[in-house]
């Protein structure tokens, strides 16, 4: 594939069939339009983060090797988050399916509706757990 960068995204969800979601989430990720998933970390549960009290999260990082233009990966987790019946009405709050672009190659973007490297990647344990299973940092 030409042009290939090496992305990594972050997989939460803490609404109904979690493990289901994320595992629609991979294969929708993998069938992206010049987008392969390479690798994947083990799934783990965590207590969630933010102060509204919900239910715990299951969370996974993948790597994709993708030629999609960060705002085009962007735009494509959207949609498959919709696909899950994502409904957005709080910022943090319950979701069936969250989809975070962690890193993108060595890129830098700042962005309003897009910031890479993730603005919470120091601060999650479990990302900097699940990046470096991934071979990342
Ligand atoms: N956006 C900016 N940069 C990015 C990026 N690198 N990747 C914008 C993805 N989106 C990015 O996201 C809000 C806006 O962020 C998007 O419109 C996009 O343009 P959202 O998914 O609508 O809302 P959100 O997820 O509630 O907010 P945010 O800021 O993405 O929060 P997080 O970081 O996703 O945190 N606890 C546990 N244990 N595990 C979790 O995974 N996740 C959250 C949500 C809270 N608590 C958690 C977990
Ligand atoms: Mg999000």
């Amino acid at each position: 594939m030409r042009g290939r960068e090496r992305a990594y995204i972050a997989l939460g969800s803490n609404l109904g069939d979690r493990a289901e979601h994320l595992a629609a989430a991979r294969a929708a990720l993998d069938a992206l339009p010049r987008t392969r998933l390479v690798a994947q970390s083990a799934v783990e549960e965590t207590a969630p983060l933010g102060s509204r009290e919900q239910p715990p999260y299951l969370n996974q990082m993948v790597l994709l090797e993708t030629a999609l233009e960060p705002r085009a990966l962007l735009a494509a987790c959207q949609a498959i988050e919709r696909s899950r019946g994502r409904v957005r009405t709080e910022r943090w709050g319950p979701r069936t399916l969250d989809l975070d672009i962690v890193r993108y190659g060595d890129r830098r973007i700042d962005e309003p509706d897009l910031i890479i490297p993730h603005p919470q990647l120091s601060h999650r344990d479990f990302w900097i757990r699940e990046l470096t299973e991934l071979g990342g940092s």
